[in-house]
């Protein structure tokens, strides 16, 4: 019921917007009034990430955020494996239950993350080897986690990273154990519980041809053989210049192309220097030997303007390839609220001070936050 009312007023909203758009050709949409998620409200949920602190109440400040910037949220660890079930058959819904409670009560579309991915996963998991044991497992931890929250969690990233960058599929505990199917077995899984929720597929580096590829191959399978799958989760961790617009709009159109929308799931703009050309999520990697070097954290204090600039031009022209194909687009959201809580602070090193995100360390709007709101929101400009 509350999705149904929820597509009626989007679709009505979206035929005011139109309206006054058609009428105002070639006008700036920009009110002054603009949150994030009214400005671009009708044309795709915009969320937030939030840490435990947040769900918990104890980080006030980002909750105000949240509350008026966001109709979207992501735990971004509370609903991980590890969390939620650290022990066999232990469930752990503490933080899980006020997330959802805190999403509820102010109406916003719900995320789940994630429900099978390799890392943050429950130690005793990591080491099974016998593949009806690990499936009962899985079984187990879907039915209790996503009927808990059934007709509550709106979309569920099913199964997070499991590709290689090849195109291939990652040699994980759950491929090890059961093969190339247990993708496919897992959102069955998944519709199961709750045949409502939206089923997501959630990875990063879709600009890669051949990563991009291999998962959209298997998209194509899922909705040639009648598998349920909703959507694409593209998590766009990125930086000042790579990937670039052409690029961007490239994994929209080959995402669109293979029958699902695509959600920008995990977006931040790291500003810090990346040397070795690496770009991505891979948290595998690791650069300690360069912590505490100056020349890689040259921001300690403050974002200079220049690079202010560009943090805002690009976020800029990002929302504004994000609105033309708002079509094909069901959600953005901000792997964070403010820079100092980003994961990108210690990733891949640790220590140093980025500024990834639309507010400062003081939870102050940026002026990328400007920016992001100054974005014509007529998809035909
Ligand atoms: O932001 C998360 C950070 O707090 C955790 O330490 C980290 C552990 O892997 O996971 C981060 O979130 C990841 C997300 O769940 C999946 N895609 C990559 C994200 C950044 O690593």
């Amino acid at each position: 019921m509350k999705r149904i009312k929820k597509i009626i007023y989007i679709s009505l909203v979206s035929v005011l917007i139109c309206t006054i758009g058609c009428a105002n050709m070639g006008s700036v949409s920009k009110n002054n009034n603009s949150t994030l998620s009214s400005h671009f409200k009708g044309l795709f949920h915009l969320g937030a990430a939030i840490n435990e602190e947040t769900i918990l109440g104890k980080d006030s400040k980002s909750v105000s955020i949240v509350k008026s910037e966001f109709n979207s949220i992501t735990p971004e660890n509370s609903l991980k494996w590890m969390y939620i079930q650290p022990k066999a058959n232990q469930f752990e819904f503490k933080a899980a239950d006020r997330y959802v409670q805190l999403g509820l009560e102010n109406d916003m579309y719900i995320v789940g993350h994630a429900l099978v991915w390799h890392n943050q996963l429950a130690d005793f998991m990591q080491t099974i080897n016998d593949a009806d044991e690990i499936q009962g497992y899985i079984a187990n931890h879907i039915n209790t986690v996503v009927s808990r929250y059934k007709g509550k969690i709106d979309a569920w990233d099913v199964v997070n990273e499991a590709f290689d960058e090849d195109g291939s599929l990652r040699k994980s505990v759950f491929y090890n154990n059961l093969g190339e199917d247990y993708i496919e077995d897992v959102f069955k899984l998944a519709k199961k519980a709750d045949p409502q929720a939206d089923l997501i597929y959630n990875d990063y580096n879709f600009y890669k041809p051949k990563k991009r590829a291999g998962i959209l191959k298997m998209v194509k399978k899922f909705k040639s053989k009648g598998v349920k799958i909703d959507g694409v989760g593209v998590q766009a961790h990125w930086d000042l210049k790579s990937p670039s617009i052409d690029q961007i709009e490239q994994i929209i159109l080959d995402v669109h192309a293979a029958g699902v929308p695509v959600s920008f799931t995990e977006l931040d703009i790291s500003v810090l220097p990346n040397p070795w050309e690496m770009v991505g999520a891979e948290v595998t990697q690791n650069f300690s030997q360069f912590e505490g070097d100056p020349k890689m954290s040259p921001y300690p204090n403050k974002l200079p303007s220049k690079v202010q600039k560009q943090l805002a031009k690009r976020y800029h022209d990002i929302f504004k390839l994000f609105v033309k194909h708002s079509d094909k687009i069901n959600r953005v959201t901000f792997w964070g609220v403010m820079d100092k809580h980003s994961w990108l602070n210690d990733w891949p090193i640790n220590g140093r001070t980025n500024y990834p995100l639309l507010f400062d360390r003081n939870y102050n709007p940026k002026p990328a936050y400007k920016s992001v709101l100054e974005v014509n929101t007529n998809p035909k400009n």
